[in-house]
């Protein structure tokens, strides 16, 4: 077990970003990596710096009464493989999450682990490609403290999700990617409960990703894994995502 995991570790790391939680230019800036990739040189990078400050604002947050009495599911209902139906029967406590790829300590850990780490719950609306939108409560870990106790590694650009599920029965895995900026996000989380209850399957059992300045598609349900790379191109069909591979829709799908 990583030291960060420990009571510990996880309380000073709630210190250090204490004031920082609805901040996302303080997530940022605690990383080492991207101060030195977006604020080296100077001036040349004004315009940058203000595009990475957007890129930190954060999705609007609805109050209780204004969430969506329906909430619909959408792509994968249920991923229905015999490894996931092994694990949904057994309530997923069997379930690993596999942080790994360029990151200097590989972080291997259960539905229970994740549900007893800080969570955020927030808000949000849900908005798909496909022209409909749904309020709904979502509570899980910042993407950002694992990533913080998985370390990454200086040439890491992007975190690949990898699902359980495969497109139409076939043999192709769902899998997105986000960049740094969303990943230490402060509103990326991995949600294990929606609307107050554990994520139902339909909604991406056991965990599923929210990056809530970005389209439905990016929030990948199912996850199984969690990869940093330096690259994108040997992922897949290389554009980053499922659906980027097979319908050429846009890798950054910002709202
Ligand atoms: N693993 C996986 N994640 C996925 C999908 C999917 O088919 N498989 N569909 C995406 C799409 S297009 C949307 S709109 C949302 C739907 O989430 P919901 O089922 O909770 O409404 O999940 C996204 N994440
Ligand atoms: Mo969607």
């Amino acid at each position: 077990m990583s030291r960060l995991f420990t009571r510990r570790g996880v309380t000073t790391g709630l210190i250090a970003g204490a004031g920082g939680l609805l901040s996302g230019c303080d997530a940022l800036g605690r990383n080492e990596t991207f101060r030195k990739i977006l604020y080296s040189g100077d001036d040349a990078n004004r315009t940058l710096q203000r595009l990475v400050s957007d890129r930190n604002a954060l999705a609007r947050e609805y109050a209780a009464p204004e969430m969506s009495p329906r909430f619909r599911t959408n792509g994968t209902r249920n991923p229905n493989t015999d490894a996931y139906n092994a694990l949904a029967a057994n309530d997923f406590a069997d379930w690993r999450l596999n942080i790994g790829g360029l990151v200097e300590r590989p972080l291997n850990i259960g539905i229970d682990r994740l549900r007893s780490l800080p969570a955020r719950t927030q808000i949000t609306r849900h908005d798909c490609v496909e022209g409909w939108s749904a309020i709904g409560k979502w509570t899980g870990p910042r993407l950002s403290m694992l990533l913080d106790a998985a370390r990454l590694k200086p040439e890491a650009r992007y975190i690949v999700f990898h699902c359980a599920d495969r497109y139409r029965g076939g043999t192709v895995p769902y899998y997105e990617s986000i960049d740094l900026i969303d990943a230490f996000h402060p509103q990326t989380i991995l949600a294990w409960a929606m609307n107050d209850a554990p994520l139902s399957v339909g909604h991406g059992a056991p965990v599923r990703l929210r990056v809530e300045r970005q389209l439905g598609y990016k929030h990948a349900k199912y996850v199984m894994g969690i990869e940093a790379v330096a690259s994108l191109a040997g992922i897949g069909g290389g554009k980053g995502g499922l659906w980027e591979d097979i319908a050429g829709y846009d890798w950054y799908a910002g709202i």
